[in-house]
């Protein structure tokens, strides 16, 4: 089954949104199949944004994304990698449709309370980064069997 990496952001764990967004994925009919608060030593940071090391906002994102804890997590489902993309709305808050996690949520594309794996290549990568295998667990969960 694929596997997607979530996390709410610094800012969504201080505006108390773990609750709002681990409902909405599992309402969707999502797995919760990993999950941690914790907060991000700064080269963990850089290796999970390393594509954006370039990029004149990239310290900034490396202050912010270590300011707080944040919640890690790992989903799983059909199509779970482009889906959740679609329920977190686009990285711009002003852009996202309502109905969306950043649509509902945010106002600035700095804090944008959600961050999501963008790829299956990325998906793998940064459920690497941040979860061992013994904590991402396989479990049957009786309800699958209304939503298959
Ligand atoms: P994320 O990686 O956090 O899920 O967000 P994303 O894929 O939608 O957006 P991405 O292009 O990967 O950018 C990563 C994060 O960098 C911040 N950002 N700031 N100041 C800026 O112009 C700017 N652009 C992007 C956002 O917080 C974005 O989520
Ligand atoms: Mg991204």
């Amino acid at each position: 089954m694929e596997k997607t990496f979530l996390m709410v952001k610094p800012d969504g764990v201080q505006r108390q949104l773990i609750g709002e967004v681990v409902s909405r994925f599992e309402r969707k009919g999502f797995q919760l199949v990993g999950a941690k608060l914790m907060s991000i030593p700064r080269e963990l940071a850089e290796q999970h944004y390393g594509e954006h090391k370039e990029r004149p906002f990239f310290g900034e994102l490396v202050d912010f994304i270590t300011s707080g804890p944040v919640f890690a997590m790992v989903w799983q489902g059909e199509n779970v990698i482009s889906t959740a993309r679609g329920m977190m709305g686009s990285t711009n808050p002003k852009d996202a449709a309502p109905g969306t996690i950043r649509g509902d949520f945010g106002l600035t594309v700095g804090k944008n309370v959600i961050h999501g794996s963008d790829s299956p290549e990325s998906a793998e990568r940064e459920i690497s980064l941040f979860f061992n295998e013994e904590e991402v667990v396989a479990y049957d969960k009786l309800i699958n069997n209304w939503i298959y």
